[in-house]
């Protein structure tokens, strides 16, 4: 790259836990960048980001926010995420055009095991990443100690770049370590370069000493200056911790108050000197760079003044308003500032772009010339399975149809969503990470789609079966007029193991009952089957049809398929029918701090523990499996999640069909009764 070239733009991603100042970081870089003429806060509702609707009602990021700047002639994209766990999803996929993210983290020791599933993250996909503690403003904790509890849930070393310069309990300005030059924050304006301040001088001296040890533990000239006690020169010291941090070997650690826009100049910089180019991020991610266009698509929106667009960063080539990707065409090009879309005629690599009125593009595809690929190897991270239901139907019958094409425009821009039309319970169920996101979800249906729905509790898909068998004989016949009705058999209802289902046999012999009738017996003993003695679908049971007796004028199909049923509704309740409930296999995992708690939840829920193993590639954390009544498995996450400051988590699946028996039963099968009657 020569002097005059411009640089390829860089991507920064903002994440962190919820509430810990994100989106109003992303305000004060704006401002500081010179991108936006005043500084807008949460509380006034007039930020950047957060500029939904479901956002700015909620003050907490409910998506996230893309925004543009120019810092000191140099282009970047960033992005701010929502910090909500249940939000997560729509962060990992954003963090994917980062070429470094920020952890914006508050300055609260007690907080710091929130940040363990997300440093995990950023360690297993090696985004290079710097740790910003906000709120300095309002600091109680000292940054060293804060930095312990953070290192215990980061397994890369965290490399303090800064000292505060406290006036009292007041944090009014920071010393940089390796320039070892001592700033005074200014009120509304930039930091003043003062003296470095007598009384911070021995702090100062041994906080850069423990920033150099951490840098020479990768750079063995560094480590012989200092056993040697030689000072190493600035330029070499920027220079390894630009490099520690592209090869993603520290997280370099910078503080302020996003709040008072202090700090924000420090952490510019810092990305700006240090961040990896977007060729090398494409080098991490897997990205081919063969072709003539790569760009992947971080996300799509539907929006009513652009439709669908698809929001890529371009790693290679370049892409132009009216070109065609595939056999589609770029309708619109755009960069975006919040929910604002600034129209472009041309973005090349670095730019993280809408494409305007693009239908095939979804997220995680790789964009070439020849259209979107699918399948692309790129490093990619995996949907979360949902963990919590609700029930909806929409206010307005006539809005079913716009209800799930809706809620499928949803899904596409939040793949952490899922509908399901359950066929046992006949419910239209919502599935997704926890209540708020589903809240969104269904805030987002009212205000863009003018869908309102109500919400219910999602029922569980019990069953019923048999425990003894009976031999029952039927007969249905009516005399009406001319054609009467005739039909007669004799069966034997038998209960099968759990999980055979429903057999027929037909053992007639010599006739009693003809052939041509024998399939609308089994036909009507299926239609009984759906609803049981005790109001629910019966599964394994066998019914074996052994003689009968017909009628050469009035028998027929529609005879004895009355006849088959009648025969079921006479002996099922002789059978000593059972209720049976669904038992999923659940994994939970948790840190180990909380493997005793899980298991008096577990056993709180009806569950029985089945073995407990430390989790593959997560230190210090458990993986407890069970099996759990599906019924206890609605509201699992939610105890979790306050027992364990949030970051809790199970997978699941269907196991098995378990009697249910007792009060809990009685209890099942009235509230059917009653359902049933209304
Ligand atoms: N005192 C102080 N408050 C701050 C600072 N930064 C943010 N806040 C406040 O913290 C609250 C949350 O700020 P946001 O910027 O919305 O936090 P966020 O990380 O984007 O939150 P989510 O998107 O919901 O995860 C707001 O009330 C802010 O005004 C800061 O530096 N100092
Ligand atoms: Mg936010």
């Amino acid at each position: 790259m020569t002097d005059r070239e411009v640089p390829a733009a860089r991507c920064a991603v903002l994440v962190g836990p919820y509430t810990s100042g994100k989106t109003t970081l992303l305000e004060a870089m704006l401002h500081v960048a010179g991108a936006t003429h005043r500084k807008g806060s949460i509380i006034q509702g007039n930020t950047v980001g957060d500029a939904s609707a479901e956002a700015r009602h909620r003050q907490m990021s409910t998506e996230p926010n893309f925004a543009n700047c120019e810092y000191l002639g140099e282009h970047w994209s960033v992005v701010d995420c929502p910090g909500s766990v249940e939000l997560m999803h729509d962060r990992n996929t954003a963090l994917m055009a980062a070429d470094v993210a920020v952890i914006v983290a508050e300055p609260e020791v007690g907080r710091a095991l929130t940040l363990a599933p997300l440093f995990k993250m950023l360690d297993d996909f090696k985004i290079p990443h710097i740790l910003f503690v906000n709120k300095m403003d309002k600091a109680t904790t000292r940054v060293r100690e804060l930095l312990e509890a953070l290192q215990s849930v980061s397994s890369r070393p965290l490399v303090l770049r800064q000292v505060p310069i406290r006036d009292g309990e007041q944090v009014t300005g920071f010393v940089d370590l390796a320039s070892e030059r001592a700033y005074k924050y200014g009120s509304e304006s930039p930091s003043e370069l003062i003296e470095l301040p007598e009384g911070i001088k021995a702090r100062e001296g041994e906080a850069r000493q423990e920033m150099l040890e951490s840098l020479a533990d990768f750079d063995d000239t560094l480590l012989e200056q200092l056993i040697e006690d030689k000072v190493p020169a600035t330029g070499d010291i920027y220079e390894q911790l630009t490099k520690d941090l592209q090869q993603d070997l520290i997280v370099p650690v910078l503080f302020g108050s996003a709040e008072s826009s202090h700090g924000i100049t420090r952490l510019w910089k810092a990305l700006r000197h240090e961040a990896p180019t977007p060729a090398e991020t494409a080098e991490r991610l897997g990205v081919a760079l063969d072709g003539e266009l790569a760009a992947s698509v971080v996300r799509v929106l539907h929006q009513s003044h652009t439709g669908k667009v698809g929001v890529a960063r371009i790693w290679h080539g370049s892409v132009s308003d009216g070109m065609n990707i595939g056999d589609e065409r770029i309708s619109g090009l755009y960069r975006m500032m919040g929910t604002e879309h600034q129209k472009v005629a041309e973005a090349g690599v670095g730019d993280l772009v809408a494409l305007g009125r693009m239908e095939s593009p979804q997220t995680g595809d790789l964009l070439t010339a020849a259209g979107p690929n699918r399948d692309s190897g790129m490093l990619w991270p995996k949907t979360p399975k949902p963990v919590f239901a609700q029930a909806i139907v929409p206010k307005n019958r006539q809005d079913e149809v716009k209800l799930t094409g809706s809620i499928a425009k949803l899904i596409e821009e939040d793949g952490s969503f899922v509908l399901e039309h359950n066929a046992d319970t006949r419910q239209m169920l919502l599935w997704g990470q926890g209540e708020i996101h589903l809240q969104i979800a269904l805030e987002r249906l009212k205000s863009r789609y003018n869908v309102e729905v109500e919400v219910e509790r999602p029922q569980t898909a019990y069953k019923e079966t048999i425990r003894k068998g009976v031999r029952q004989h039927s007969r249905f016949k009516r005399q009406s007029g001319g054609h009467g009705q005739f039909g007669d058999v004799h069966v034997e209802i038998q209960p099968l193991p759990r999980g055979e289902g429903f057999r027929f046999n037909d053992k007639i012999v010599g006739g009693s009952v003809p052939k041509q009738y024998i399939p609308a017996v089994e036909h009507g003993a299926k239609e009984y089957l759906q609803r049981g003695p005790l109001g629910f679908p019966v599964v394994d049971v066998e019914v074996t049809l052994y003689d009968g007796q017909y009628h050469s004028v009035d028998s027929s199909d529609q005879a004895f398929k009355t006849a088959g049923r009648l025969a079921m509704s006479e002996g099922m309740p002789n059978c000593a029918p059972v209720l049976l409930e669904p038992v999923y296999g659940v994994t939970i995992s948790v840190p180990s701090d909380f493997t005793a708690k899980t298991h008096g939840l577990i056993s709180g829920r009806r569950g029985q523990i089945l073995g407990m193993t430390p989790k593959l590639g997560w230190e210090g954390w458990d993986e407890v499996s069970c099996n759990m009544p599906q019924a206890e498995l609605a509201d699992l996450i939610i105890e979790l999640r306050s027992l364990t400051f949030g970051v809790g988590s199970f997978e699941w699946r269907f196991d098995h069909l378990q009697e249910l028996t007792g009060r809990l039963a009685e209890q099942v099968i009235q509230s059917r009764q009653e359902a049933a009657e209304h």
